[in-house]
């Protein structure tokens, strides 16, 4: 374990709005639920959050509201553009973790969904040396 590669995961770090669904569940295809979602990358880890308007981060805080709706641990994740057939949306990701566990993620402005995809793509590649 490299220190200098913990650094790195550690300050690959991003926030957003973005729209989300499940798609998979313990391998399981579940049913499409897109929704707008809070949307926060840190420590390698993914969380959604269910509430974009308490994205005011310091209320929330505050309230304690901050909790995570979902949380998707990207060791031994993969991330790509979904094929597709997977969506009739367009710039949408496709983010498989390790448990089964399938989120589409989409965005209608490429260059926010692009970022998205370049600091995923860098998070597991980092956690892979890990
Ligand atoms: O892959 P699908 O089943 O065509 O996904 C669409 C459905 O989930 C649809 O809801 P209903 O389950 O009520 O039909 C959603 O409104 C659509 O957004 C889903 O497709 P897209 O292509 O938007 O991912």
């Amino acid at each position: 374990t490299s220190r200098w590669l913990r650094y790195n995961v550690q300050n690959l770090e991003k926030a957003g709005i973005l729209n989300k669904t499940k798609v998979c569940d313990n391998g399981k295809k579940v049913r499409k639920n897109w929704a707008q979602t809070w949307t926060v990358l840190h420590g390698g880890v993914l969380t959604f959050h269910k509430d974009p308007k308490s994205a005011a981060i310091g209320t929330s805080i505050k309230t304690n509201q901050f909790v995570p709706e979902i949380t998707v641990d990207l060791r031994g994740a993969t991330i790509g553009w979904a094929p597709k057939d997977k969506s009739s949306k367009k710039n949408v990701l496709e983010l498989k973790g390790k448990n089964g566990v399938e989120f589409l993620v989409q965005y209608d402005t490429e260059s926010i969904i692009h970022d998205w995809h370049k600091v995923l793509v860098d998070t597991i590649r980092q956690l892979e040396y890990q």
